[in-house]
């Protein structure tokens, strides 16, 4: 496995898609037009206020009213520039829009507080995405919950992530590697912490990574050992511990066959039922104490996966 790469510029990260180049040379024309008129003014600022400093008593002088050929070359040089930066802008920003038609589609869902990548061959994996080096890839993303931002600095692409309603983001990776990626969103408690890693693979190596992670569970022993498997691929321990300690959600532990106290005062029988609901539907019934934080996992969660996490909810009573 490679490590993420840490070269770049001072300023800018390593260039990782094919818009990545573009990206930057825009970025630096601004970057340098911005610096040298604030040299500009600032020297001159500093220039004139040395040069007519008031010294002792002149006599009054009717000051200059206006010059023509100043007044033109400040209106008009600055037009072209920054008609030259939308131009430039603009072209990008269409380039970045448009999908192209045979791209590689990965569906993305965002929740408080990680990525859910979800491939079209029946992989899911959570806060990784792999994509194959050289092919264009498409992302189809939704939120489960509030407004994210996804964003892989490397790439030079980010788009918003919003509940009920798609969008995209397209991008063609150049080359192998381990790229970070992050939610640029502010989207509550644990924002900070929602961000992952892009891995471009080589399209064989691409093929292989999705053959062997079509079926998690396959080469298991048992149903409990699965069970474990998903709660760290899912990241299930960032809420809900295996030891007893509390969370933002109640603890596996000792959980299976008691009667858990809901927000409405009333009890319920902590069964298999009531475990799949919970993952499916979580918001319908709430433990006291608790917040209604947690989204579905429907479509995230194969259903042999909550069969499997239901095992090893078991195991930890027992
Ligand atoms: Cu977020």
């Amino acid at each position: 496995m490679q490590s993420i790469d840490t070269t770049g510029t001072f300023l800018l990260p390593p260039q990782g898609s094919t818009m990545a180049a573009d990206v930057d040379a825009l970025f630096y024309f601004i970057y340098y037009v911005s610096v040298f008129f604030f040299a500009l003014i600032v020297g001159l600022i500093i220039l004139f206020t040395i040069k007519y400093k008031r010294r002792g008593k002149p006599g009054l002088t009717s000051g200059p009213t206006h010059s023509r050929p100043l007044e033109i070359i400040w209106t008009v040089i600055p037009t072209i520039l920054v008609l030259i930066m939308f131009g430039w802008g603009f072209k990008d920003f269409i380039r970045l829009q448009v999908m192209p038609h045979e791209s590689y589609e990965i569906n993305v869902t965002a929740r408080q507080w990680q990525w859910d990548i979800i491939y079209a061959e029946g992989v899911t994996s959570v806060n990784e995405l792999v994509v194959p080096v050289g092919r264009p890839v498409k992302l189809l993303m939704s939120s489960r919950d509030v407004i994210h931002s996804f964003y892989i600095p490397s790439f030079r692409v980010k788009m918003d992530v919003l509940p009920n309603r798609y969008t995209n983001l397209w991008f063609e990776a150049t080359r192998v590697g381990e790229f970070p990626l992050t939610c640029s969103e502010y989207c509550g408690q644990q924002h900070s912490l929602m961000r992952g890693t892009v891995r471009v693979l080589t399209e064989e190596d691409f093929e292989t990574w999705i053959s062997e992670n079509a079926n998690l569970l396959e080469n298991l022993v048992t149903l409990e050992e699965g069970g474990e498997l998903i709660y760290n691929k899912f990241l299930c321990y960032s809420c809900h511990s295996v030891d007893g300690t509390a969370g933002n959600g109640p603890t596996w532990r000792g959980l299976f066959g008691t009667m858990e106290r809901l927000e409405d005062g009333s009890e319920v029988l902590v069964d298999e039922n009531y475990i799949r609901e919970s993952i499916l539907n979580p918001k319908s019934k709430i433990v006291a104490g608790y917040q209604p934080i947690m989204s579905t996992y429907q479509g995230t969660l194969k259903p042999e996966y909550i069969d499997a996490i239901i095992a090893y909810i078991k195991s930890l009573s027992n």
